[in-house]
């Protein structure tokens, strides 16, 4: 079966996606040849953006999200559209995604479950007062609530465990959809990955541009740019 026709012949759709969706946007991923990963700094990226090095180093810690965490410029590209797009026909029910840069919501999909949440989120840890994403971005140093705590950006760093309701709600739409598409993570990043062996159908499509570590479970592997693979459907 064609990517066209899992899609045409289901209703039940669930998008599990993540950096890789977002890197024809502009936003770099981690693993990816252009990836933070393969970028020179101090310390890698899952050192400085875990709860340890946050809590110890936090001026550091935000020298390094302003910079290359944010990419407020960022907009939506084919394969935001076309979720957003399928949603709107009825025909995907959920998205669930690593990413927290937005751009799901802000394409216009709507039922988005954001596993590491959201760079436009953010909280001070004391007295718990909610922020937009313009707290850290008007700020210098360590970002500060008017009662003097720290704001701290809503995303799961590290260390920290995903939000319980959030991975529920992930999990039980995994296992009640009947076309799981898979789109861009590595799939190296656990808990998040095992959501595919939630999924209990047998219409698995893995789109990656390089191989992973579940091609051998998927029903159809596509090694492509998922901008593109989404832009040749026939969806609109
Ligand atoms: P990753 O580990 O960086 O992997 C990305 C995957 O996508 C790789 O397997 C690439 O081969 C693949 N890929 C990259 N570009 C494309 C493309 N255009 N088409 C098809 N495949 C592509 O990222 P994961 O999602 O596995 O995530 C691990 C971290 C990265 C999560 O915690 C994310 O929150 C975090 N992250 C998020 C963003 C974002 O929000 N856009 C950006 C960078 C990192």
């Amino acid at each position: 079966m064609t990517l066209q026709e899992i899609i045409d012949s289901s209703d039940h759709i669930v998008f599990f996606g993540g950096a890789g969706v977002s890197t024809e946007s502009g936003i770099p991923d981690f693993r990816s040849q252009d990836g933070l990963y393969n970028q020179k700094y101090d310390y890698p990226p899952e050192v400085i953006l875990s709860h340890e090095f946050f809590m110890s180093r936090t001026e550091e810690f935000f020298r390094f999200y302003r910079d290359k965490m944010l990419f407020l410029d960022a907009k939506p590209n084919a394969a935001h559209y076309a979720l957003a797009e399928l949603e709107k026909k009825k025909k995907l029910k959920a998205i669930i995604t690593q990413n927290i840069d937005g751009l799901h919501r802000a394409a216009g999909s709507n039922t988005v479950f954001e596993l590491h949440g959201s760079v436009y989120r953010n909280y001070c840890m004391d007295c718990g007062k909610h922020y937009g994403v313009e707290a850290i971005v008007n700020s210098t140093g360590i970002p500060r609530c008017e009662c003097g705590g720290i704001i701290k950006p809503d995303v799961v760093l590290y260390g920290e465990p995903l939000d319980e309701y959030i991975t529920e709600m992930a999990v039980a739409y995994a296992q009640s959809a009947d076309a799981l598409i898979v789109g861009g993570p590595s799939l190296t990043v656990y808990p998040a990955a095992s959501f595919v062996y939630h999924y209990m159908g047998d219409k698995l499509v893995l789109i990656n541009k390089s191989e992973t570590q579940l091609d051998s479970k998927a029903s159809l592997v596509i090694n492509d740019s998922i901008g593109k693979v989404f832009s040749e459907l026939k969806i609109y």
